[in-house]
């Protein structure tokens, strides 16, 4: 058992029913959820932040958007519907604070063992290295990675490392996802620019997503197929979003965040994970627009997960 159990709270809104291994919620389906299906959806915290460069503290991000998650309605009001998703919260993955290895190893194995009772993993961290292993549990060489984030995240290493919060994304793109989408960048190496045009990445800047927003809902729209979705927080502005590990000044605004998740309705979503959040308060601006995006993301999930 690889799951904290004593975790005092959970999400707001997540069922009560033990997920066990006796239990399956889906009879040993496997990966492989029926498309005339709704998802099951668990949810994992990963208290991780040893590969932080700048500001610590995303270890308390699943404590703190839980405790931001009671601030909000069951009801969308721009969607006019309630959330009826079905999701449990697990709780919290044991992390090997300073040993990304046996983290990675125990987040990879927890994954595992959600995509084997047939649920969809939502995780949220932790700082961003953590949505290495995750993907690595996937099926990810199928889907698409739609990656909301200030940077690229594509170096290959960091400070000589190459599993970082700096690198993930380049050690994601070398699993062969279908393709990569990157969306609100406005912080990046040269290197990783030439990578990204070389290996053919999708990219939005920030400025890209404030001039011609249109354009990259469409994009999103027009996505086939599996989904596996990452959300850095500091892809929104640091006046939105101050407690996360590498703050990067003009940013995207909540509205426009929602809007583009708004936009993946009715897309196949393998995945989840919202990453990066430092806060050490309740209450904290970052904390409670973090618990916003899981939600977003989970109003649109009532729906059978057949793409339209
Ligand atoms: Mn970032």
């Amino acid at each position: 058992m690889l799951f904290y159990a004593e975790t005092p709270f959970k999400f707001a809104f997540s069922k009560e029913k033990k997920v066990g291994a006796e239990t399956p919620l889906r009879a040993q389906e496997g990966h492989n959820i029926r498309k005339d299906q709704n998802k099951v959806f668990s949810l994992l915290g990963v208290p991780f932040d040893s590969t932080t460069t700048y500001q610590p503290g995303a270890r308390f991000g699943p404590m703190l958007i839980r405790e931001s998650s009671y601030n909000f309605e069951k009801y969308n009001l721009y969607l006019d519907k309630k959330l009826e998703a079905e999701f449990y919260d697990l709780g919290d993955v044991q992390v090997v604070p300073g040993n990304f290895k046996k983290t990675c190893q125990q987040v990879q194995f927890s994954i595992e063992e959600i995509l084997d009772q047939g649920c969809v993993p939502i995780v949220i961290g932790g700082d961003h290295s953590i949505s290495y292993p995750v993907t690595r549990a996937l099926d990810i060489g199928e889907a698409s990675v739609v990656h909301f984030d200030a940077h690229t995240d594509l170096r290959d290493d960091y400070a000589g490392e190459r599993y970082s919060h700096g690198t993930v994304l380049r050690r994601i793109s070398e699993l062969n996802p279908q393709n990569i989408i990157q969306i609100g960048i406005r912080s990046s190496s040269q290197e990783e620019v030439q990578f990204a045009r070389e290996e053919g990445l999708f990219q939005f800047t920030a400025r890209d997503v404030k001039n011609n927003l249109d354009k990259v809902v469409d994009h999103l729209v027009s996505l086939e197929g599996p989904l596996y979705v990452t959300v850095d927080m500091d892809v929104l502005d640091p006046c939105y979003a101050p407690s996360v590990g590498t703050p990067a000044p003009g940013g995207l605004n909540p509205i426009e965040l929602e809007t583009l998740i708004f936009s993946l309705k009715n897309k196949d979503f393998i995945g989840l994970d919202v990453m990066e959040v430092s806060s050490s308060s309740v209450g904290d601006i970052t904390s409670i627009n973090a618990a916003k995006v899981l939600l977003d993301f989970l109003f649109l999930q009532d729906t059978p997960g057949i793409t339209i």
